[in-house]
Parts: structure tokens; C-alpha cells; sequence
């Protein structure tokens, strides 16, 4: 009761805020494009909280989801934010692909944090993971895989922009992320999927026995590598435990297989679990060796530092149960998820069980099961696919099941539209799993949405699982191709709705320019530096500080925006047109882009996102002189 109290507080402060910001931006007299306020507006958000109860997914117009979604891009490269339960699209956020509205991958901000990847414009992000404390989302980072290239990635929430990428060294295809739950996000891990000589310098193509694949240990704040842990067979994907002591991985290759044929032979692969503290004392113990710059540690079997989990044929997905029971390995070519129970983990480490000893269960559910979801009432929902199904079956009795005894653990299967690979729960990765939405994320969509050539969107729908049934309730296309996602409440989350200007996206900007001895934010100025030129400039709406400005044939030019609007939602761009160059500028944000200026004539540079009435009139001249 107190709870709902306190949750109505918030979303009448919201409104509250809500209000003043549409008020401010009326203020702004011609600049006013914001949506026009309108009573039914406001009204519309004490009715929110009636939207949550009903656990019905409409959301009206100017009313506010109760969460946020991560959703991966997959092979797009980017991370996208849904409202849950509208499933509005809310924001992407680019990371590991090129974007032509913010500059993502062109501006020197963005060239700088992607670092020695900044050549490369393509990516496959799989795997969205916020950074927790005591197991509970604590609204700071999401970090996101390319398992294309081989890198990870930081999301700062407070912006919602990609402010560190980092390239793995030593493995190849980074795919399952998790984070370190308990006590805190200290590390982000991750596996290396695909095996490779462990020196890979192209003498050894022939002895893929030798191949090997690395566990990576990555530090959340200083963004390094903290360490690897060479496995036998690979790794597939990863959870944490709620202990802050162990990790789990699947392994779909044990064999060392390189075509599909020799990948499936064995009937059994495993799971191998990382002891944290075991590692972190090896590394201590200095009992590693020094790989391309990463302390590198033998977890192979045999190894202190590691147990392996025989488990039925080649497991895909790795869940740990909210309650931090279990480690769930779904079976994908076993149509059986096998529940490791994660108490027993000590003893099996301290050799005094068998590691099948820690199975609770191995638990029938149906064809290709991939990944699980929880709720907070003892349910789990597996995606089933090749049934197309979520199979709804509580733990407890399918482990009693197990054991023997009569019970129906099954308790219920829903028909999803098509083929389902992952699947979340609200919070349901967290301590605060909440049991009301589930998402499921369909690879196909066939007959769901009109036809739009042969390639299709994929379907993520919404599944109301509140009550004892689950209910479909809302179909989401999406464009190639959400692997996984992550359900936050929006109490946890805090974005900033200015930009500060210490900012440290920027800060090197602001450093190169006081070394020009320019003010960004008081001085439009050309600084010629033999053939490089950089030009500063403000921005209010609706004028950029310099109308013109000159260069010669040749030059390479950067061109330095700072946006001094304070007016929320009032976001600037800059286009020099002929050039591919342009970019975003928030409120309160530097931004800067560098291009040549190979041909002589006037070029127009332009505000590029609508900010004002007289936005279309917010450009100015380059002149480039012949050479
Ligand atoms: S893993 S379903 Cu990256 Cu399952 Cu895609
Ligand atoms: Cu400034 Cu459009």
C-alpha cells in the first residue's frame, strides 16, 4: 500500500515536470515545435497508473510506460530502447554500426571512443546487460556484445550514448554477456565463442585440436580486460550467480569441431563454471601469463579454477534463477533445460561431489528449447524453437517431477509467431523480478504483418503473464534482428535531460580547443594550423555563431559546434553538405567533425534536426578557394 502511494507520488511528479518543460519550451516563442501542450495530456497521466494495474498494454497518447526495454540490434549494430508495455520505439542508440543522424562512427567524439575499431562501420550486438547492485538494476551502464568483431561496449545511461568499446585480444566472436551481480558490477563477462590457435599468427591452420576459446573478465569503470580464462571446447553463453562467486557457461563445441557434423558427435557438452574468487587469487598469485598485453589464466580441465557440468548436447541459452537457486542450461538440441543447483557449487569445487551431483533436474519441456525467463511466483518460460512455443512450468515441481514423484510441472504452453530465441521478463534477471510482461523474440514473422518484400521484420511480442495464464497480447515488428533484451522500471532510471558541459564525451574537444585558446562557448573562430583549420562555433536556435567562413582546396577541415540552447528537447546538427559530414548537437553538448575540402566553390553547411521555426534558415557558407 505504502509502495503505491509512493508510486503515485512519482508519476505526479513527473507530470509536474512534464509540465514545466512543455512550459519552458512555449517560451521559446518561434521555437516552440514541441508538441503543443494539451489538458488531456496531463489528465492522461494520473490514468497511467490505472494502465499499470490492468496490465493491459495500451498506453495512451502523452502517457508514460511503466518500463524501459534494451533491446539489441543484432546485426544492425545498435541498441534500441523500448516503452514497455507500448512497445514504442523510444530511442537507438548507435554503437557498433554507423549512423547518419547523430554521426555515430564519423564524429572525432565517437572515433575516439570506438578507438582502434573506429575504421570498422559494422557490427552483430547480441546481448544487452545493465550494471546491478546487490542484484538489482542500478540504472548506470548497459554493455553490449559485437560478436562480429570481436568487441564490447558501454551505454552511460545518464546520456544513453556508447561512451567506451573495447576489441578483445586473443579470442574471437564475443557472444554470451553477463554482468557480476553481487556485490556490485565490478566485471562485465564474457565469452569468446569461436576457437582459435592460441597464437593466432597464421602458421597453424591444420590442428584445430590446439584451437581454444577464452572466458573474458572485463572491469565495468576502467574498461580493460581485468583477465581471460582459457577453457576446453568454447563458450557459448554466460550468467552470474546472485553470490558474487561463481560464473556459468555453455559449451555447444566440446568436441573442437569444425563443421557441423564433428560439432554434434558427442551426446553430452557441458557447462563450466568459473570460481571468482579462485581466479582473482591465481591472478594475485601471479599464476598467468602475459597474452597481447592480458594476464591470461589455464582453466582447461583439470584446472582449480574451473568445474565442467556434463549436460545433454550442445546447450544454448544460460539463465540464473531471480531467486539464485539455479543455473538453467537450455538444451537446444536436447529438448531438456538442465538446472544446476548453484548451492552445491562449493562442494563440487572443493571435490567432495561428482559434477553431475549438482544437477537438481533435467527437465522436459519440448523441441529446441533456447532460453529462460523467471517470474517472481517460482515460474519459468522457455522458448521453444521449433515448437514455436513458451512453455510456462514451475521449478520446484519439475524438480520434484525429476525425483520421481507425480506432479505436473507443465503449466502451460502459448503459441508464439515464429520460432522464439530469447525471451525476458520483467526485471527478471534481477532480484526484482516482478512476473508481469514477458517478451518473446521471434526470428520469423510470416503471416503476422503485411508483406514487405522478401526480407521481413522479426516479432517480439508481449505476453501478459500476470495472471495464471499467459496472454498474447501485442505483436512488435522489428528490423534485423533483436537477439535479447532487458526490462527495467522506470524508477531505476535517470536520464539526464541536458547535457553537462564537463562532459567527458567531449572533454578532449574542449582541451584542443583551449589550446587553440578559443572559448567554445563564447567564441566563433577560424584557427589555421598549417593545412588543418578548425572552426568554432555556437549554436542557438535558431543561428549557428559564423555565417561563413574560408578555406583552401585541400584543407582538412573541423568544424566545432557547441550547442548553448538550455531549452530541453532543443538539439542542433550540423551539415556540410557535399561532404558526408554531419552530426548531432545536443542541448549543452560539443561536437565536432572532420572532413577534406577537395572542391573549390561555395558549400552550404546546414542545421540538420529541426529546431526551431526557423530552422530552414539556420545555415551558413564555406568558401573553398582553389588550389
Ligand atoms: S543468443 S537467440 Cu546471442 Cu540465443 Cu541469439
Ligand atoms: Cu538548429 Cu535546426
Amino acid at each position: 500500500m505504502k509502495k503505491e502511494n509512493q508510486e503515485i507520488e512519482k508519476v505526479g511528479l513527473e507530470s509536474e515536470e512534464r509540465r514545466k518543460f512543455f512550459g519552458k519550451s512555449a517560451l521559446i516563442g518561434a521555437g516552440a515545435v514541441a508538441a503543443p501542450m494539451t489538458a488531456a495530456m496531463f489528465a492522461a497521466t494520473a490514468k497511467a497508473k490505472a494502465t499499470e494495474a490492468a496490465g493491459s498494454p495500451h498506453v495512451g497518447p502523452g502517457d508514460l510506460d511503466e518500463y524501459y526495454g534494451f533491446w539489441s540490434g543484432g546485426h544492425s549494430g545498435e541498441v534500441r530502447i523500448l516503452g514497455i508495455p507500448s512497445m514504442r520505439e523510444l530511442m537507438r542508440i548507435p554503437v557498433f554500426n554507423t549512423d547518419s543522424a547523430t554521426g555515430w562512427g564519423l564524429t572525432n567524439e565517437s572515433k575516439r571512443i570506438k578507438g582502434d575499431s573506429a575504421h570498422i562501420h559494422a557490427g552483430d550486438s547480441h546481448h544487452p546487460h545493465m550494471s546491478m547492485t546487490d542484484g538489482s538494476y542500478n540504472g548506470k551502464y548497459v554493455f553490449i556484445n559485437d560478436k562480429a568483431n570481436t568487441r564490447v561496449a558501454r551505454i552511460r545511461c545518464d546520456v544513453m550514448k556508447c561512451d567506451k568499446m573495447l576489441t578483445v585480444p586473443n579470442v574471437q566472436a564475443i557472444h554470451g554477456l553477463r554482468v557480476q551481480k553481487v556485490p556490485y558490477t565490478k566485471y562485465v563477462i564474457c565469452n569468446g565463442e569461436f576457437e582459435v590457435p592460441l597464437v593466432n599468427d597464421g602458421t597453424d591452420m591444420n590442428n584445430p585440436k590446439a584451437y581454444r576459446s577464452m572466458f573474458n573478465v572485463i572491469d565495468a569503470e576502467k574498461w580493460e580486460v581485468a583477465f581471460q580464462v582459457i577453457v576446453s571446447g568454447n563458450l557459448d553463453n554466460t550468467d552470474a550467480d546472485y553470490d558474487g562467486k561463481y560464473f556459468a557457461s555453455t559449451c555447444y563445441n566440446s568436441e573442437n569441431g569444425v563443421n557441423l557434423g564433428e560439432m554434434i558427435t558427442a551426446e553430452r557438452d557441458h557447462v563450466v563454471v568459473f570460481s571468482l574468487a579462485r581466479c582473482e587469487a591465481a591472478i594475485k598469485a601471479g599464476k598467468y601469463k602475459m597474452m597481447n598485453g592480458v594476464k591470461v589464466l589455464d582453466g582447461q580441465k583439470g584446472s582449480e579454477l574451473t568445474r565442467y557440468i556434463p549436460v545433454p548436447k550442445s546447450p544454448h541459452g544460460m539463465n540464473t534463477s531471480p531467486n539464485g537457486k539455479y543455473f538453467a542450461a537450455n538444451g537446444k538440441l536436447s529438448p531438456t533445460v538442465s538446472l544446476i543447483e548453484i548451492a552445491k557449487l562449493d562442494a563440487l569445487f572443493d571435490n567432495k561431489i561428482k559434477p553431475r551431483d549438482t544437477i537438481a533436474a533435467e527437465v522436459e519441456l519440448g523441441l529446441g528449447p533456447l532460453h529462460t525467463a523467471f517470474d517472481n511466483k517460482g515460474n519459468a518460460y522457455t522458448t521453444l524453437f521449433l515448437d514455436s512455443q513458451i512453455a510456462k512450468w514451475n521449478v520446484e515441481d519439475a524438480i520434484k517431477a525429476y525425483n520421481g514423484e507425480k506432479v505436473n510441472y507443465i503449466r502451460q504452453k502459448l503459441d508464439v509467431h515464429y520460432q522464439p530465441g530469447h525471451n525476458h521478463t520483467s526485471a527478471g534477471e534481477t532480484r526484482d523480478a516482478d512476473g508481469k510482461w514477458l517478451i518473446s523474440l521471434c526470428k520469423f514473422s510470416k503471416d503476422r504483418f503485411l508483406p514487405v518484400g522478401p526480407l521481413r521484420p522479426e516479432n517480439d511480442q508481449l505476453i501478459d503473464i500476470s495472471g495464471d495464464e499467459m496472454k498474447l497480447v501485442h505483436d512488435g515488428p522489428t528490423y534485423a534482428e533483436p537477439h535479447d533484451c532487458m526490462i527495467v522500471h522506470r524508477s531505476k532510471m535517470k536520464p539526464n535531460k541536458l547535457w553537462t558541459r564537463d562532459d567527458a564525451i567531449f572533454a578532449e574537444t574542449i582541451a584542443m580547443a583551449k589550446k587553440d585558446g578559443v572559448n567554445v562557448e563564447m567564441d566563433n573562430k577560424v584557427i589555421r594550423d598549417g593545412k588543418k583549420v578548425r572552426v568554432y562555433m555556437t549554436s542557438v536556435a535558431p543561428n549557428f555563431g559564423m555565417n561563413e567562413f574560408t578555406v583552401n582546396q585541400g584543407d582538412e577541415v573541423t568544424v566545432v559546434v557547441t550547442n548553448l540552447d538550455q531549452v530541453e528537447d532543443v538539439t542542433h546538427g550540423f551539415c556540410m553538405t557535399n561532404h558526408g559530414a554531419q552530426m548531432e548537437v545536443g542541448p549543452q553538448a560539443t561536437a565536432s567533425i572532420t572532413f577534406i575540402a577537395d572542391k573549390p566553390g561555395v558549400q552550404w553547411y546546414y542545421c540538420n534536426w529541426f529546431c526551431h521555426a526557423l530552422h530552414m534558415e539556420m545555415r551558413g557558407r564555406m568558401l573553398v578557394k582553389p588550389a
